[in-house]
């Protein structure tokens, strides 16, 4: 397949670029936060979405590499936003197949030692269909790596593959909450289901992100549903390295 041949070249020719997304802590008055998100800039179809490539490289075995560079990457930026005075830490998300080789935890350490980045500003962002692998081998893989003090949330949590049980098994730090409830927060069961999520990750210790925040309606909300950390257009978009100290500046 064309796309496939074009993918495998994107690496060397260097078309791939990461946005970064702030998470805002609503409490605190202060950021929480950047997620890397993965851009491919196309030469001839334009800026390919990560949703339609990531499958491909899922299929093709790119995905390790492709995640290799994707961590190098954010480890350098994050730390060069350090230098800057920018203290935040940078999450990269996990495709599940990546949890079929045995490269993530040689990966994060390398990219950390590259970057001679403190583990503690690196986060790994899983998703529940990871259940579809094998969740020893996951269970192990994560523990090695929150040895190394990196942070593990599971994102898009509530929606797809969602099993509570899981939470006891899989070790993490956080939960990222499907921006699909925010966008219905109208709705008094999704509102119910919220705050209950809210409540067991209080009760289990872990940190809860809200997803896709747009608006002021959406962050009341979820301040009474007692859930503080937000990410979402509201705060930022997904930028460019460049337009980072702008925001920063902008957002006091
Ligand atoms: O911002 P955006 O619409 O591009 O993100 C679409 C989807 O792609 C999201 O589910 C996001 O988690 C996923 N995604 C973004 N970057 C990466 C990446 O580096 N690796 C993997 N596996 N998924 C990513
Ligand atoms: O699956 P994951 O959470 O990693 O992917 C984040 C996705 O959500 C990206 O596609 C990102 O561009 C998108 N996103 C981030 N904030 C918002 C938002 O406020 N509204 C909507 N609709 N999408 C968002
Ligand atoms: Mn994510
Ligand atoms: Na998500």
């Amino acid at each position: 397949m064309e796309l496939e041949k074009d993918l495998q070249l994107a690496l060397e020719q260097r078309q791939f670029y990461i946005e970064y997304q702030p998470k805002w802590n609503v409490k605190m008055h202060r950021m929480a936060g950047f997620e890397a998100l993965l851009r491919w800039q196309h030469p001839r179809l334009g800026t390919v979405t990560p949703t339609e490539f990531i499958p491909l490289a899922e299929e093709t075995g790119l995905i390790v590499p492709i995640t290799r560079w994707t961590m190098e990457e954010a480890c350098r930026q994050c730390k060069v936003w350090q230098s800057q005075g920018i203290g935040q830490p940078v999450s990269v998300n996990l495709s599940g197949r990546l949890f079929h080789t045995d490269s993530l935890i040689d990966m994060v350490q390398s990219a950390l030692a590259e970057a001679a980045l403190a583990p503690d500003m690196l986060e790994l962002e899983i998703t529940e269909s990871m259940v579809l692998y094998d969740i020893n081998e996951i269970v192990r893989q994560l523990e090695a790596v929150r040895q190394l003090g990196v942070r593990v949330s599971m994102d898009d949590f509530g929606t797809g593959y969602s099993s509570i049980g899981l939470l006891d098994r899989i070790p993490i730090d956080a939960l990222k909450l499907d921006r699909l409830f925010i966008g219905d927060l109208e709705s008094p069961s999704k509102r119910a289901i919220i705050k209950a999520i809210v409540l067991m990750a209080e009760k289990l210790r872990l940190d809860v992100v809200a997803e896709g925040v747009e608006d002021k309606e959406h962050i009341d909300f979820l301040t009474q549903l007692g859930c503080h950390v937000m990410q979402g257009f509201f705060y930022g978009k997904p930028m460019k390295n460049e337009e980072i100290a702008d925001w920063i500046r902008s957002a006091g």
